[in-house]
């Protein structure tokens, strides 16, 4: 076979074998919708299901790319935060995909979901467009978006200190019961900030304080247990920023006790993995709101020393910054408790996607999680991984034809098998501890 028809055959595995996705921002319509659509499901507007044209151009990726093209000393960042959301997508819409050609991966990434729904990108008014996802039942819209990415299950991130969220658990348990979506734990401020998370767990009737006692340890162990099977968490996760540090046994920060003492035995006992995501600089730019994060290094040998700490403890890790990749495989390489995945937020675009992909097969093998998608907006999960399929499919390729070249046959059962790796079963085994 020569290098063009593997290409081809492996392509076309990537392309037909469904993905995990393993870390998402998105919900099904029991969280509630703010655009009601054909469906059973009234308009929510402070609901968390986000979907359609008008939101898909307003990702907040595309809010800062437009600040690029009308600075704010023309729009100022208070007059486009009170336009509605429509004028917003108008106004993005105009500067970023009209009057100039939309060539940055996000605005390609509304082109190509358009597309692979069904819908014609060259038509350059949105109300077609608005009218066709009005039509649509969200529920029902929900699988044909999952049917066209080939993503067979969605994993969220269940904010426990976001009021919105907290409060749709508290009423209902059942909002998080849709089998498309698996539940995760997320829980920054345990973490990041210890006084603001200790004083909302005291009102939500936990006896936290802001100096850390055992009686403390204890009631935010009871406060993971109890928030863990509420949601039926598949795992727990948090942010973290670039300077996070893990000294070891000794370290007395409050991240680091809270770390030690609280969060990894609870979920040790349960069995349950956590994810770390670190990197980012939350609010370099705070009128820019959720466009306003950056990123820095982070500390990877802090990581190390988690996983070789905690043994017992199972650790998805993915680091924002370019920089940090090549350390971070090489600390995988040390660690069988160390699963790497995704390519996170600034570091989803093509290029980067490709060499990180491409260093961490060498280093690793199939050994990783090679993305997630990070979508906050429902159709979004069709261009993210139609656009990473591409690479992967192309990575594996070359990966492939280097070692047929010694003589190593490769079958199409093998690329399934190994894709099948990448895709879904890498992570779908390490959460569960296999
Ligand atoms: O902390 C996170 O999970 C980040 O992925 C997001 O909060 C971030 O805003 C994002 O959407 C990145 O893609
Ligand atoms: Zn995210």
């Amino acid at each position: 076979m020569d290098r063009t028809e593997l290409h081809h055959q492996v392509r076309q595995v990537v392309d037909t074998t469904p993905v995990w996705d393993l870390h998402t921002h998105l919900y099904p319509p029991t969280f509630g919708t703010p655009m009601a659509g054909g469906g059973r499901h009234g308009a929510d507007p402070r609901g968390l299901m986000l979907w359609g044209i008008d939101e898909l151009l307003t990702y907040h990726y595309l809010v800062a790319e437009v600040f690029r093209v009308v600075p704010s000393r023309k729009l100022p960042y208070d007059t486009f935060w009170k336009m509605t959301k429509e004028d917003q997508a108008d106004h993005i819409w105009q500067h970023l995909f009209v009057e100039r050609s939309p060539v940055s991966e996000a605005c390609r990434g509304v082109l190509t979901t358009l597309a692979r729904l069904g819908l014609d990108p060259s038509d350059k008014n949105l109300a077609g467009y608005r009218r066709w996802f009005a039509e649509q039942d969200p529920d029902k819209h929900i699988d044909r978006v999952m049917e066209v990415s080939g993503v067979s299950r969605i994993t969220m991130t269940n904010d426990v200190f976001d009021d919105n969220e907290r409060e749709r658990w508290l009423a209902d348990g059942r909002v998080g019961s849709d089998p498309r979506f698996a539940p995760v734990l997320r829980f920054d401020p345990l973490v990041c900030d210890w006084p603001t998370a200790a004083k909302k767990m005291s009102a939500w009737g936990y006896e936290t304080t802001e100096e850390i006692s055992p009686r403390c340890i204890a009631e935010v162990q009871r406060f993971l247990g109890d928030w863990i099977n509420r949601i039926g968490a598949l795992y727990c996760a948090v942010s973290l920023p670039p300077t996070f540090r893990y000294l070891g046994p000794d370290d007395r920060q409050a991240s680091s006790v809270i770390f030690r003492e609280a969060i990894l035995p609870a979920l040790e006992e349960r069995n349950l993995t956590m994810a770390l995501m670190i990197g980012v600089t939350r609010g370099v730019n705070p009128r820019l709101t959720l466009a306003g994060d950056a990123l820095e290094k982070a500390d990877v040998m802090s990581v190390s020393r988690l996983c070789a700490d905690f043994p017992n403890n199972r650790f998805l890790v993915t680091l924002l910054s370019r920089e940090n990749q090549h350390e971070l495989a090489v600390a995988a390489r040390k660690f069988d408790n160390l699963m790497l995945f995704g390519c996170w937020w600034f570091l989803n675009n093509p290029s980067l996607i490709e060499e990180m992909t491409r260093m961490r097969m060498e280093l690793l093998g199939l050994s990783f999680a090679p993305q997630h998608s990070d979508a906050r907006v429902l159709e979004q999960i069709v261009y993210k991984w139609a656009h990473s399929r591409e690479i992967i499919a192309k990575v594996l390729a070359d990966k492939y034809a280097d070692i047929a070249a010694t003589g190593w046959p490769i079958t199409e059962a093998d690329m399934r098998r190994d894709v099948q790796l990448l895709l879904c079963d890498n992570f779908a085994r390490f959460v569960a501890g296999e």
